[in-house]
């Protein structure tokens, strides 16, 4: 298959978003926009205790509440998610004892939304409660169990390279420092939930969710239920958000289920706010206590890392959260620098708060912090500046591939180019100027880097399989395309995207193409959407399979013109013979051919024009990386923080379309911001989340996000394509860049930053009553 192609038209280039018309329009179907006959609605009674005994749970006033249809607890939804690598068994609905506020203990199924909630105000609970665990403190040395049968810490691991500890011991310096991440969560502006339903002629059970993946979540759902996967229809309608929360599966997803085969009547359970920052899966709740070792030129020649990572009640189903962070984390510790020697120490605990799971980065942006952190911390014990610092210490071209100490590989990318580019366009030595001039009148400037390498393209539907993705490709008798992929988008374009490769193959217009996903019936199985393999490994696939159905138009126009295979060229909509324009056909005549003039294809071709790729990355893992530089000034009075400018250097391998990509940065370092300075998920003493509402959890908004400069850098990939996944860096690389920058402003008053959210109160403590030197 040599057939020549055009230059491409539509990869690389801004091709406004297809999806763009009917979200703008208000016309997306989201899951509560699912209507249907005679469907009921569930609430959730949840715990309102951190840890204690279920004396009693009395359902009888509930049951009899008018409109009320179905109570369910445990004794009559008796399913289990069982996390079999931790020895811990979750109960969709509580048995026997509660183990975080939120945890839902009943479910009320009722012929309104309103009437569940009135009814569920008639459950009567009675609690005997228990100490709960909330400190790190307190998991570690097991003061109380949160599951009496095995010890807090569920998961341990340690990894220290040969001859460690002479170098550390022999260094020229060493410095310490304790990064902390409070607990954060995606806030997905579409919030989850599901619906069930039986079909009624089929008798097929079918499932509408907000979900970054269809097939996996199928998978899930008849594990846990026992069901046959060929009974089982999964639909994923358009999903406002989702950024890792809504990659995990979660016990209401199944009483939905269950009430709604139960009770032979569709029912649907959307969450509300409250609930969402109660029970979606929390993140980043993180210590790590590092110290690096250097010489007199900041060259760091070893770090140690020390990690306790809080994953809440429950190893949430399939990610304990608290595992990949630390796994991420950990395994990033070295980030794109060139530091031989490392010694690492992870304990992941239980406590009484929430399970803990996926968000955009996962331990990405608390090991950028830990490891941009370190190297700020070298410059400051050694008067240094943090660029000379990260030049010394940076990968260079010559070192790809660079195998690093904690078991990477990373394939070629632009680390000290990317950063060299984001100091030009931040005008690095203009901002120190400027800076010195601002402290003369007093007033506190800082910049802050983050440089870093985002693995992408690594992550599977199936725990421990290698990844793939796959895409089904149907050409229709008019020419016309159908594809459908079993990836999951929640925003990020991917109809657009997958087409523009479609349509290059092809030589077709990208209106020409319509690209469905999110349903099990008719997208083949694949991994969904999560860690940023979606254009890389779906991508992949979506060439794979245009390139095998331009094959196919090829063999058919080579038999129809009588030339050779390997002289037919794709150009404008046509299949023609090299060169010779006035020798080919149509590609919609060659498509309807192989449809309803069979006679006239080669013999041993069939009818019909459909494929279906599955495209398995050459490389398990991909790197994209880049630089991101914030200035910031902070006023010491208030404590606020403003961003003055903000640039970053991208490098993700070949870009399918610029304006995504950049729609990706935009809204990763909007997260950054709330990562850095707004967002804390905050409990009382008693296991109680204070912050149950927007009120009480800031998002960044408008007002926050400052215009961002972005240039690209591209080193392609050794995938298919060139790609690498980008869909995390910018919120990897956004917190240590900015929590960097309020360190520098605060130099004068000797502020290291190691925490975030930084709070205004936490500025106003750090630098009141001090004099600035
Ligand atoms: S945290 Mo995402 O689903 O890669």
């Amino acid at each position: 298959m040599s057939q020549k192609l055009t230059k491409p038209r539509f990869t690389g280039a801004r091709v406004t978003r297809m999806e763009d018309d009917r979200l703008l329009k208000g016309q997306g179907r989201y899951l509560d926009d699912i209507a249907v006959p005679g469907m009921l609605e569930m609430a959730f009674v949840r715990s309102n205790r951190a840890a204690a005994k279920l004396v009693s749970v009395n359902v009888d006033e509930a049951r009899k509440y008018p409109g009320v249809v179905a109570v369910f607890t445990a004794d009559n939804c008796p399913y289990v998610m069982n996390s079999k690598d931790y020895e811990v068994a979750q109960s969709v609905l509580a048995k026997d004892e509660v183990r975080f506020v939120g945890e839902p203990i009943v479910a009320i199924v009722a012929e309104s939304r309103y009437i569940a909630e009135d009814a569920a105000e008639l459950v009567a609970i009675q609690y005997e409660s228990l100490p709960p665990v909330l400190s790190r403190e307190d998991a570690l040395n097991d003061t109380r169990r949160v599951h009496t049968h095995r010890p807090n810490v569920f998961s341990h691991w340690e990894k220290i390279t040969d001859g460690f500890d002479e170098v550390f011991a022999s260094a020229p310096h060493r410095a310490q420092a304790s990064f902390v991440t409070h607990r954060q969560t995606g806030v997905s502006m579409e919030t989850r939930g599901c619906a069930a339903m039986i079909d009624p002629t089929s008798g097929r059970l079918t499932v509408y969710v907000s979900h970054q993946s269809p097939h996996q979540f199928r998978t899930d759902l008849t594990k846990i239920m026992n069901l046959d996967e060929h009974q089982v229809r999964i639909v994923v309608p358009e999903v406002g958000g989702a950024f890792g929360i809504k990659a995990m599966f979660y016990g209401e997803y199944i009483v939905v289920t269950h009430a709604a085969k139960a009770l032979g009547r569709p029912v649907k359970w959307v969450s509300d706010r409250t609930e969402c920052l109660l029970a979606d899966c929390h993140s980043r709740d993180n210590l790590h206590e590092v110290e690096v070792a250097f010489d007199d030129d900041g060259v760091i020649l070893a770090v140690k890392d020390r990690v306790v990572g809080d994953t809440g009640a429950y190893p949430i189903f399939g990610f304990p959260g608290a595992v990949g962070e630390a796994g991420w984390a950990t395994s990033f510790l070295t980030g794109p620098y060139k530091i031989p020697y490392v010694s690492i120490t992870v304990d992941c605990v239980f406590s009484n708060k929430a399970p803990e799971g996926a968000y955009r980065g996962v331990g990405g942006p608390v090991g950028a912090q830990v490891q941009e952190g370190y190297v700020d911390l070298v410059a400051r014990k050694l008067g240094k500046d943090p660029v000379e610092v990260r030049r010394v210490n940076l990968i260079q071209q010559a070192d790809f591939p660079y195998s690093t100490a904690t078991g990477n590989v990373y394939d070629p990318g632009s680390y000290a180019e990317s950063l060299e580019e984001a100091l030009r366009l931040i005008d690095y030595e203009g901002f120190r100027q400027k800076q010195a001039e601002a402290r003369k009148d007093g007033r506190y400037l800082g910049i802050g880097i983050g440089v870093f390498v985002e693995p992408s393209a690594g992550v599977s539907s199936e725990a421990g399989s290698t990844p793939y993705e796959s895409v089904t490709l149907r050409m229709e008798p008019s020419g016309k395309i159908t594809a459908a992929t079993g990836l999951g988008p929640s925003g990020q374009g991917h109809e657009t995207t997958l087409a523009q490769l479609i349509a290059d193959e092809l030589s077709v217009d990208v209106k020409d193409i319509v690209v469905l996903h999110g349903d099990t019936d008719s997208a083949p199985f694949g991994g969904g959407t999560g860690g940023s393999r979606s254009a890389t490994i779906g991508g992949g696939a979506a060439l794979k399979a245009a390139k095998e159905m331009r094959g196919k138009l090829a063999k058919i126009a080579a038999h129809l013109l009588e030339a050779s295979v390997e002289d037919i060229e794709f150009v404008d909509g046509q299949a023609q013979v090299a060169g010779v324009p006035s020798r080919g056909h149509a590609i919609a005549e060659l498509a309807q051919i192989a449809y309803t003039d069979v006679s006239k294809l080669p013999d041993d071709m069939q009818p019909g024009l459909e494929v279906v790729s599955r495209y398995r990355p050459p490389m398990s893992v991909t790197h994209s990386n880049g630089a991101h530089i914030a200035t910031v000034e902070v006023d010491i009075d208030t404590g606020l923080v403003k961003i003055l400018d903000y640039v970053i250097v991208n490098d993700c391998g070949v870009l399918i379309n610029p304006m995504l990509v950049e729609g990706q940065i935009h809204g990763g370092v909007a997260q950054g911001i709330g990562s850095t300075f707004l967002e804390e998920l905050r409990y009382d003493d008693a296991g109680q989340l204070v912050t149950t509402s927007l009120q009480d959890y800031l998002l960044p908004s408008m007002t926050d996000v400052p215009n961002m400069r972005i240039a690209h850098i591209v080193t392609p990939s050794a995938n298919d394509g060139g790609f690498k996944g980008m869909g995390e860096g910018s919120l990897i690389a956004g917190p240590p860049a900015l929590a960097n920058a309020v360190s520098d402003a605060l130099e004068p008053f000797d502020v290291f930053v190691t925490e975030i959210p930084i709070l205004p109160q936490h500025i106003v403590a750090w630098t009141q009553d001090k004099v600035a030197v």
